[in-house]
């Protein structure tokens, strides 16, 4: 199976143990090629400690490669530098059921090996003290670290695009949950497209979209809600104002922004309607999303005309916010009321 999608894919490897004997680096030509490499890198007896930053990309590149390890070597742990936090990326874990272990310093003995991917040993402290035998990664290059294996390909969407790759060079067609997994981690990495992607990410996608669980996948992208925050959509609904084709409310505390913009979206799929305005105090700072229909409107003007006087305010043409310290409303709004603020806004960004 010449894939030459494959070959054309050029590696960037890197170091002294990888280069020619006049010191430039040998690439390896083909994923093949790299396979061989890495697993040449590891002996059957190593148990190895994949680690990651876990997002979504993060988290299916390092069950790509468990599952390229498998058989291969004596035990694959996949360990996470930090809680996970992300709601949606609680429910990925627990639908697909993947065993994540918290990194503690102290264990880094019971490990042979450790790889690094969708990540640099440069990212963060706890990277930089592991002495790793590869890093499979598509940030931006950093020299920071002298690694036996690297593939680092900056102009990836995604690292789950790479390894989507490997496991079809290594012709190990992705169980369902791996597949569901790493579709999800290119759709974040890449939102769906509408951010830096290649044409192989669109061919991963398109490989794996036949092998995933589109339920599970689904529910794992709606799943960004709280039962808590339920509160928050009463009572951005009991405040609502409607004018025309706009749609104002005001929250008086939330805990951050993200309720702000996920209400913000919400009210949006009201069809006549074709700006949201969701305000709201975050600590001492009043918080203003702004979300229309992208037709012939420019929310980053608007929301800048309306707050740059008072706080950072800009955006896109279709989607904005502005932060403004509360103290630099003291002269501006009197009545330190959820109602004065929610007039202020609406008094600022009327048409
Ligand atoms: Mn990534």
């Amino acid at each position: 199976m010449a894939t030459p999608f494959f070959v054309q894919a050029a590696l960037m490897t890197t170091r002294a143990a990888n280069s020619k004997p006049d010191g430039a680096p040998r690439r390896p030509r083909s994923r093949q090629e790299a396979l061989k490499k890495l697993y040449g890198l590891l002996h059957f007896k190593d148990r190895v400690l994949i680690t990651i930053d876990p997002d979504p990309d993060a988290i299916a590149s390092a069950f790509a490669l468990r599952r390229l390890l498998w058989r291969r070597v004596q035990s694959t742990t996949v360990g996470i530098i930090r809680p996970i936090k992300r709601l949606n990326n609680l429910t990925m874990v627990r639908l697909l059921k993947l065993p994540l272990v918290p990194i503690k310093e102290k264990s880094l003995a019971d490990y042979d090996k450790f790889l690094l991917v969708d990540g640099q040993p440069c990212h963060n402290d706890i990277f930089r003290k592991i002495p790793y035998t590869a890093v499979i990664d598509h940030h931006p290059l950093t020299a920071c670290s002298d690694v036996p294996f690297v593939d680092i390909r900056p102009d990836y969407g995604a690292t789950s695009t790479i390894f989507t790759e490997y496991l079809r060079a290594a012709r190990i067609k992705p169980s369902q949950t791996l597949a569901t997994a790493l579709i999800y981690g290119i759709k974040t990495d890449t939102q769906n497209f509408e951010r830096q992607s290649r044409e192989e990410d669109v061919r991963a996608f398109h490989y794996l979209f036949d092998k995933i669980n589109h339920n599970v996948l689904r529910k794992i992208e709606i799943s960004d809600l709280a039962l808590k925050d339920l509160a928050y959509f009463r009572e951005a609904l009991e405040n609502k104002t409607v004018a025309k084709d706009r749609i104002y409310t005001h929250l008086q505390k939330t805990p951050s922004a993200d309720i702000l913009v996920i209400l913000a979206d919400f009210l949006l799929k009201v069809h006549d309607i074709s700006w949201s305005i969701v305000s709201g105090i975050v600590g001492n700072t009043l918080v203003v999303i702004v979300r229309n229909d992208g037709y012939r409107k420019d929310a980053g003007k608007s929301i800048q005309k309306a707050f740059a006087a008072f706080g950072s305010a800009g955006g896109h043409k279709a989607a904005a916010r502005a932060e403004i310290p509360l103290e630099n409303l003291e002269d501006v709004v009197l009545r330190k009321t959820p109602l004065a603020y929610a007039r202020f806004v609406r008094r600022r960004l009327s048409p």
